[in-house]
């Protein structure tokens, strides 16, 4: 009685506490630019933002548009000799300039310069030039430099060192798609009295939409389309409106005159030509399928009746102090708590993070996205030929603009993204979000006979949201007080579907016409973690059910106990989770012992989900362009010319793609030297009628954990003051917060909502929901 009365009064006294700082029930009428929305008092205001400047200029600072034009003018410069057209003026057979970024340095340029006095790291551009004037049009990527571009003294050659292919070289089977869409239009044209009829479309109402990677057949390349409905609304609902009707084309080439219809595919039979296929069409007894319609059921918007109470605010997170974290924006440096990273920001795969330290020591050199695969199967030759390897398409262009309030708490720090492809320049403001949030439940707690103890669990997240044509992807990089680092991915947007018929084994039907089609997402990621220095070793440790007799027992015993190995070179170092959750895996360094004895270490765990690896082996459309997706995680040894898990360009040659991982194993040992860890994260994706008309991310999610593991000697968590302590063992109750201070402002400040949207009335509409 003691106790529960004692519980009861100390939450009486902290609820006294914080009806001080309540909000007001009117809210005091406010100008949307007003910098002080809904003041406690006169005089609420936040604390301002912490201030920071990066202990060194930022390596892996994206290239500044001054550097991008000098480095363009540079390359079209006769003196070069690269014969290049600008991309406005282009033709398909000219040569242009698509990609120009930061070259990510070399880590054994950037360890002596972030350790110590060594000099900043010679900044080198990417560059990739689109050849199209020859008849085998390809890609050839080059690394310039140095740059800012000094005549005379900057250099290009062939960025040859980071691909082991042996060069960066690569087809485009794509410089020829707008011939090839209208030539198709041609061939759909002389069949629109055929399509009008099974599916009410004609080839002006209709996309076709590629198998990809294409594919090789004795030399020829070869092309599956599918018919697809155009939406009937401005919804983005392409990818849900399959027909059932599929061509088989030669494309080899770049002549159109090449080109050939081969195979025409409807109700799971095949024809040799369009006169064969019409011949069929109106003999007696042809069977025409359903066909998939447009409608509301694939618009997003609000509709139904809204659940009861629903219409009212829900509850949102505040800031009431103001940030506590602090970033330079200039040199994309952030501090958190006992974290600091920089970010880089690139094409191909859009944010990294390098040189994460935590408690001042370096733990992560490097941790960003590799590749995204999103791997279809299905009895068509469309799903069955769909393999997107994204990082072809890119990340970064696609790192919208993300909405305070919606994608991010409204208090967000916001930072912005470029990318240059083309002789375009994407600035996506504020791309990128950074903010802290509760957790929701607590970090710790306890309940004991005489008090209590609980800590509050607070996260700070890095954001940003890539929408690759169907599909957005939410990535976060959750860092939690325990010195605990998320990696989370989320999938929503429109699934792409297949056409219903013959598909049972590879999806539900989920309305008229349309089947979830069955796919893997594989997402891969690397973790190069230096643990105390580079020199590392990958540890396992199992459980396993063991009998044994002890001096003190009087027969054997069932029971269970540790195995401890390392994964002693790169023979070894493709690795599954283990059934049951039955090993640990770990980075530690073998060379600093802690007082006990164990080696001091961060621990990789899958968190949220299940992480997977691709179902299909040996995958007819990826070949040798995805050795990355086989496993849950790998170990390799790090070296200079082994970067990535992937190109963008491999989905143009995957026989022999520019980065072949499979080839990173070559038996070097992994025992104390600087190594690598890959992971992937993703879910075998089936949709159901739940799927439509979005995705929802609630189970489309995956994540791991990099956690301290012996690295202290407690946990880190316990010097935050951010806690509570209420001691009830005597008559008078003690309440501890440890130094915490009050909030200054209870209300949250909504004042940038009004820059983001200054043109097309968002923010009033933000306002009324919020
Ligand atoms: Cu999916």
């Amino acid at each position: 009685m003691v106790r529960l009365g004692g519980i009861l009064a100390s939450l009486a006294v902290i609820a006294s506490e914080l009806a001080v700082h309540a909000a007001p029930s009117s809210p005091p009428r406010f100008s949307p630019r007003s910098t002080h929305l809904y003041p406690r008092h006169e005089n609420c205001t936040a604390p301002s933002n912490p201030l920071v400047t990066a202990p060194k200029p930022n390596p892996w600072k994206p290239l500044s548009d001054t550097e991008i034009i000098d480095l363009l003018s540079w390359l079209h410069a006769p003196a070069q000799g690269l014969n290049l057209t600008a991309y406005e003026n282009a033709s398909t057979w000219d040569n242009w300039v698509t990609v120009t970024e930061l070259l990510a340095p070399n880590k054994t340029d950037v360890l002596p310069y972030l350790d110590g006095s060594g000099p900043a790291p010679k900044r080198y551009a990417r560059v990739v030039i689109s050849y199209g004037a020859t008849e085998n049009p390809y890609w050839q990527e080059y690394m310039v430099g140095p740059i800012p571009v000094v005549q005379s003294v900057t250099k290009i050659e062939p960025l040859n060192y980071v691909y082991n292919k042996g060069e960066g070289k690569s087809p485009n089977y794509a410089a020829d798609e707008e011939s090839q869409r209208i030539w198709l239009s041609l061939i759909a044209a002389n069949m629109s009295d055929i399509t009008l009829d099974i599916l009410g479309t004609d080839s002006t109402d209709s996309n076709f939409r590629p198998i990809d990677p294409l594919w090789e057949e004795n030399g020829r390349i070869i092309s599956w389309v599918q018919f697809w409905s155009n939406p009937t609304s401005d919804y983005d609902s392409y990818t849900l409106l399959p027909q059932g009707l599929y061509l088989k084309l030669d494309i080899t080439g770049r002549d159109l005159q090449g080109w050939s219809l081969l195979n025409i595919l409807y109700d799971n039979k095949l024809y040799k030509s369009i006169d064969e296929f019409r011949a069929a069409w109106i003999s007696p007894g042809f069977k025409k399928l359903t066909k998939q319609v447009d409608g509301q059921w694939t618009g997003t918007g609000q509709t139904g009746t809204a659940p009861p109470l629903d219409i009212r605010s829900p509850p949102i997170q505040i800031q009431p102090d103001g940030q506590r974290f602090a970033v330079d924006k200039d040199a994309k440096y952030v501090e958190w708590m006992d974290f600091a990273f920089y970010i880089g920001f690139n094409r191909d795969t859009g944010v990294n993070l390098y040189d994460i330290k935590y408690k001042g020591k370096r733990i992560i050199y490097e941790l960003g996205l590799q590749e995204a695969i999103a791997h279809y199967a299905g009895n068509d030759p469309t799903q069955s030929g769909t393999a997107y390897l994204d990082s072809y398409y890119g990340f970064g262009p696609d790192v919208f603009e993300l909405v305070p309030g919606y994608d991010c708490p409204a208090y967000s720090t916001f930072l912005d993204s470029t990318v240059h492809e083309n002789g375009n320049t994407t600035n996506n403001r504020n791309s990128i979000c950074l903010f802290e949030h509760d957790a929701g439940y607590p970090l710790q707690r306890h309940t004991a006979s005489s008090y209590l103890s609980i800590t509050r669990n607070t996260i700070f997240t890095l954001r940003f949201v890539a929408t690759i044509g169907n599909y957005d992807y939410n990535f976060d990089y959750n860092f939690y007080l325990d010195g605990s680092i998320e990696i989370k991915v989320r999938a929503s947007g429109y699934i792409q579907s297949a056409f219903y018929a013959h598909n049972e084994d590879y999806g539900y039907q989920i309305h008229d016409a349309t089947s979830g089609s069955m796919h893997d997402h594989v997402l891969n990621f690397k973790a190069d973690l230096d643990i105390l220095g580079t020199k590392n070793t990958f540890e396992r440790v199992e459980v396993v059910p063991t009998t044994t007799d002890y001096v003190w027992s009087t027969s054997p015993r069932n029971t269970m106990r540790l195995e401890r190995s390392s994964v002693e070179n790169e023979n070894e170092g493709k690795i599954n989770w283990a059934t049951n959750s039955a090993a640990m895996y770990f980075v530690v360094n073998k060379d600093q012992p802690n007082k006990f004895g164990s080696s001091p270490g961060y621990r990789i765990m899958p968190g949220t989900g299940t992480p997977i690896h691709l179902t299909v082996q040996n995958s007819s459309n990826l070949q040798k362009a995805a050795e990355f997706a086989t496993h849950h995680l790998y170990v390799t040894k790090h070296k200079d010319t082994e970067q990535r898990s992937a190109a963008a360009a491999n989905s143009m040659n995957p026989k022999d793609p520019l980065i072949n991982f499979a080839k990173y194993f070559d038996g070097e040992s992994l025992l104390q030297e600087d190594i690598v860890v890959w992971f992937n994260l993703g879910m075998h994706h089936v949709p159901h009628t739940g799927d439509l008309p979005n995705t929802v991310f609630t189970t489309a999610q995956s994540s791991v954990f990099l956690s301290p593991h012996n690295y202290l000697l407690s946990d880190p968590s316990r010097a935050t003051s951010q806690q509570v302590e209420i001691n009830f063992d005597t008559d008078d109750v003690a309440v501890s917060t440890f130094g915490s201070t009050s909030p200054s402002c209870t209300r949250p400040d909504l004042v940038s909502v009004n820059n983001f949207f200054p043109k097309i009335g968002f923010c009033s509409l933000f306002f009324a929901l919020s």
